[in-house]
């Protein structure tokens, strides 16, 4: 125990212990009250933690139920020919593992193993690392992560841009007098890639102070400061095209910057097809807002931009955060105070990724660029079907894929079909559900961690050291102890060592010593908390440029996303007027899928999932608040309740992810409150995914809904 973190009351029963929220980037401080027998009592916000500072969430106050949740896994399970799940001991399931890849790498060779990470796996400093390593280990190199239903565009365009999928700009909100945001919805969701904790808070002061913070979302979000422009979705690439077409044309480019580039003259060919006028009725704006829009940004003493999954997840997310950052650059805002500012990182980013052509794996399914050696998680059920080369044996990490990525019923099938499935999670989920095993894990408060993911995007960095606060409940493990057994049992030598004294050292300290750093120094630390010294703004561009230092505006290796942006923008523009598309909306009560199980949230708001539409299109459409409707995409259909939301532009509809728990028998508060899983409509499969960063589509799909007429039958004339 550490006497920093810990302090016991007066009769010594109930010990507060200090630790951090890992549900979210905001990485809430938190204390846990633990009592007698190491049973957590209470999880409060810290009032002390010198970040975050008593905020906190619903949702991270809930981690004490979660951790005592019966439904929790507390030992392995594996499933039966008759498909009922019994429990094991750790040496049954794991030889049983074991045996089972030895066979599948003996039949298919090694490039049959492959693993999924999930979420979770940022916020847990070795699961992912530990994932990653077995498989490389064994021979193998599938890699599939949530990141290609998130940010996968952001990694591979840091690559392009900067060398490193993990340097990022972000808004210098302290100093900003104009905030451009795009698809993101920090009232709920507290952002990604941007981590302050209380976000609204911090977006009133820059309004408080005369600035600008506009939005722009097709849905007028949750209360909170500044404006919304409502946007078609999907389009957002071609409002920044736009943008910078028009400053291009009136203001003109920033001169200093202009030096700093190359190819600009190939970044104004491709501009030169997205004037305002042209863009305006795709994007559903008028040219009149995209020209105000572009004039204010560039006006601004100081302007800074930041977009998110709402963004990320269309079909054109990389090459919306490549104009994102030439916004930024061309206006004079790239690494200057109150503009796109890098922040210390405790952990060195990565560089040198390659950015030629060559980059581009040739496949059956089409050319795309795996980031970090992650595959397309719209190509997981094609690759474990494939005859050539398929993968036989998958672990699941921390996700639950089968609700979280596109291709219902043939990625169910598909799952399946594996001659292995382990899922190594807090709950048997519904990925787990098909699972051969289903493997306990230690959660937040059961081991220790570090607040790797978020360095770089944290206005005021920091790294946070956690300890483990109680004994793992039962037989829960830690991810990488699990990984290291079945290693051994395979003759492997794992890297994570369960006989090592210090494996979380043996990880990071090479890593940590670049900043002078080491995991007995952040152990040390006041709360487990080390303060990095800030970045002042001005050198980025000489620091992270490679080659000439010149940025390179039109990179060969952007060609085909350029070739595709005209391609989509045809579609868009020749599109019905009443086409309807779907896009994503996150609630308070949800967290993708993960918080399911949680009854107080099902009592609340997340006991359902319904299709969001607007009055105006309700009445078109004939549906009524709380009437039964059809949703269809050319990829699936379902069916869910209508609740009428005029905060979406007309023609928009939305519905929640991390629902369709019916089948799920190892959450059975889930099971009693599925709702329907949207991504039953998702596209997978070849051509559905943007090639240059393997991100899925799961925003902006093209749906029909129709009602459903009462007694469940389809409508008839
Ligand atoms: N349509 C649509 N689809 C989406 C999205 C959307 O907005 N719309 N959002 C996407 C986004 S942003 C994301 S990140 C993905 C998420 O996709 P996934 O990562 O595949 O799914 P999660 O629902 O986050 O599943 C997390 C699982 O990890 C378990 N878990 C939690 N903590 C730990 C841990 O420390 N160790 C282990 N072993 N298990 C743990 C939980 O019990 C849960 O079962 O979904 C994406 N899918
Ligand atoms: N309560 C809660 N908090 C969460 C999560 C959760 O599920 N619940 N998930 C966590 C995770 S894994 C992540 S990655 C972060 C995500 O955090 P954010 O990226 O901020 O995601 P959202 O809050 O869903 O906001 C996305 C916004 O994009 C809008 N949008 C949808 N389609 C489009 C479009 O085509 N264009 C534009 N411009 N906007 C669009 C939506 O209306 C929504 O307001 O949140 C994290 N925090
Ligand atoms: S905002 Fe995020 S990190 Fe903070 S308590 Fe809520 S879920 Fe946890
Ligand atoms: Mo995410």
């Amino acid at each position: 125990m550490h006497p920093r973190t810990a302090t016991t009351d007066q009769a010594g029963s109930v010990t507060r212990r200090r630790t951090y929220c890992r549900l979210c980037e905001a990485g809430c401080g938190l204390v846990a009250e633990v009592g007698p027998a190491g049973r957590i009592q209470r999880v409060a916000p810290d009032r002390d933690h010198p970040v975050t500072q008593g905020f906190a969430c619903n949702k991270g106050l809930l981690t004490g139920e979660i951790h005592h949740d019966p439904d929790r896994l507390d030992h392995p399970q594996a499933r039966a020919e008759s498909g009922e799940f019994r429990t094991v001991g750790w040496d049954e399931a794991l030889d049983g593992i074991a045996g089972r890849l030895r066979e599948v790498i003996d039949r298919h060779g090694p490039s049959s193993v492959a693993a999924y990470i999930g979420n979770p796996g940022a916020f847990n400093a070795l699961a992912g690392p530990a994932a990653g390593l077995f498989v490389f280990q064994l021979g193998g190199s599938r890699l599939f992560a949530a990141s290609t239903q998130d940010c996968n565009n952001k990694f591979a365009i840091s690559e392009v841009l900067f060398g490193s999928a993990h340097v990022h700009l972000i808004p210098d909100l302290d100093r900003t007098d104009h905030l451009l945001l795009l698809g993101t919805n920090p009232r709920v969701s507290k952002g990604s890639f941007l981590s302050v904790p209380n976000p609204v808070a911090k977006l009133a002061e820059i309004t408080a102070r005369g600035g600008t913070v506009r939005f722009v979302d097709p849905r007028h979000s949750e209360p909170v400061v500044g404006e919304t422009v409502q946007i078609r979705p999907d389009t957002d690439a071609y409002l920044l095209a736009a943008m910078l077409h028009e400053i291009d044309r009136s203001v003109g480019f920033d001169a200093a910057a202009l030096a700093r580039a190359k190819n600009v003259d190939g970044l104004r060919a491709f501009l030169a097809a997205f004037a305002p006028e042209r863009v305006a009725p795709v994007v559903g704006l008028d040219a009149g807002t995209i020209i105000r829009m572009a004039r204010e940004f560039a006006a601004a003493p100081a302007a800074s931009a930041h977009m998110s999954t709402g963004v990320n997840m269309g079909r054109q997310g990389a090459l919306a955060y490549w104009l994102l950052h030439l916004l930024v650059l061309f206006t004079g805002n790239l690494d200057r105070p109150g503009g796109n500012v890098s922040s210390t990182r405790g952990l060195p980013a990565h560089g040198g990724a390659d950015v030629s052509p060559d980059s581009f794996v040739r496949s059956k399914w089409g050319d795309y660029r795996p980031v970090s050696a992650i595959q397309p998680g719209a190509l997981l059920a094609d690759m474990i079907n494939d005859d050539e080369s398929p993968i036989r044996a998958l672990f699941v990490v921390a996700g639950n894929p089968l609700l979280t990525i596109g291709g219902g019923d043939r990625l169910a099938d598909a799952l399946r079909g594996l001659d292995l499935l382990v899922c190594l999670d807090f709950y048997r989920n519904a990925t787990g559900e098909l699972a051969d095993y289903a493997l306990p894990t230690a959660d937040w408060f059961e081991r220790e961690d570090l607040n790797n993911f978020v360095q770089g995007t944290q206005p005021r960095p920091y790294l946070e050291w956690a300890d483990r606060i109680v004994e793992p409940v039962g037989e829960r493990r830690e991810e990488w102890r699990i990984f290291a057994a079945l290693g051994e049992r395979l003759g492997l030598a794992p890297v994570l060592r369960p006989d090592s004294p210090d494996v979380m050292a043996d990880y990071f300290d090479t890593q940590l010593a670049a900043g002078g750093l080491s995991m007995a120094a952040l152990r040390r630390a006041e709360g487990g908390i080390t303060f990095l010294d800030p970045t002042e703004p001005g050198t980025f561009l000489d620091r992270n440029l490679p080659g000439d230092g010149l940025l390179d505006c039109a990179p060969e290796i952007l060609a085909g996303t350029f070739a595709r942006a005209h391609q989509i923008f045809d579609e868009l523009a020749t599109e019905p007027a009443d086409a309807l598309k779907l896009i994503s909306r996150r609630t308070l009560h949800t967290l993708n899928s993960a918080l399911q199980n949680v009854e107080k949230l099902k009592r609340t708001r997340a006991a359902d999932n319904p299709l969001y539409l607007h009055p105006v299109d309700a009445e078109r459409l004939g549906v009524d608040d709380g009437g039964a409707v059809r949703v269809a995409s050319a990829h699936g259909k379902l069916e869910a309740t209508a609740s009428l939301d005029p905060s979406l532009r007309p023609g928009v509809v939305a519905m929640t992810h991390g629902f369709g728990n019916q089948d799920t028998t190892g959450m059975p508060v889930a099971r009693r409150f599925p709702g329907v899983n949207v991504n039953a409509l998702a596209p997978s499969g070849p051509g559905t995914f943007d090639p240059i960063s393997v991100m899925s589509h799961l925003t902006g799909i093209a749906v029909t809904v129709e009602p459903v007429a009462a007694g469940g039958g389809v409508e008839t004339p």
